[in-house]
């Protein structure tokens, strides 16, 4: 199987290829550049100079060929690269899943966050290679790499839950990650950027 497959499945094994960083069989592929991530960082000027300077890979994620249909469950991995914009770290869209249901995640590789907001509360979950992450329903949930090398993750959810994206950029996610001195920031969702990140901003 090398795409989508087609239910009803038969049993089968799915095994990681080399550096964790890809599913065999393997199904969609997803890349997203950074043109891909407007609106989400909050240094604006910022993520227009990245798309400008190269339109750098932020996160690719190589699903395997189970699909997202109901009663089924797809299983993903998610590389995010490390980096900055504007002091933000690099991160995931983030999204919700409109029929609320619970997902798993299980870091693998690198140093990473998993982000979760209800609306009101935001929570911070410290992720790396062996924890396993709880979204529980009802969760929007990104992640982010807050370390220096790629920061990757294996996904596993319901095949009904579906992904609205327009719902975290309508109601935020609480928080945001950025760079601090020794380790992650966590500062307001609507934190300005800060403006000694980008000297081509003019001083407010
Ligand atoms: C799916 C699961 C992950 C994300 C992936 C990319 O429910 O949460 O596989 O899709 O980490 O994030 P995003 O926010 O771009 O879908
Ligand atoms: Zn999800």
């Amino acid at each position: 199987m090398s795409t989508s497959a087609t239910p009803p499945l038969s049993p089968l094994t799915i095994t990681f290829g080399p550096g964790n960083a890809t599913l065999e069989p393997q199904g969609q592929v997803l890349t997203r550049r950074m043109s891909d991530l407007e609106g989400l960082f909050v240094d604006g000027h910022a993520w227009r100079q990245a798309v400008v300077d190269g339109d750098p890979v932020v996160y690719t994620v190589v699903s395997s060929p189970v699909p997202e249909v109901p009663r089924e469950l797809p299983q993903s991995i998610t590389t995010i690269y490390p980096g900055d914009t504007g002091g933000e770290f690099w991160m995931t869209k983030g999204h919700q899943h409109p029929d609320p249901q619970g997902e798993i995640y299980l870091g693998l590789e690198g140093r990473g966050g998993l982000l979760l907001f209800d609306g009101e509360r935001a929570e911070w979950l410290d992720m790396g290679p062996g924890t396993i992450g709880y979204i529980p329903p009802g969760w929007a949930h990104r992640s982010v790499n807050v370390g220096d090398e790629p920061y990757r993750f294996l996904a596993v959810y319901p095949g009904s839950a579906g992904h609205d994206y327009g719902w975290v950029l309508a109601h935020g996610m609480g928080l945001r990650a950025r760079r601090g001195d020794a380790t992650v920031e966590l500062v307001p969702f609507g934190a300005p950027a800060s403006a000694s990140d980008n000297p081509t901003r003019p001083q407010e």
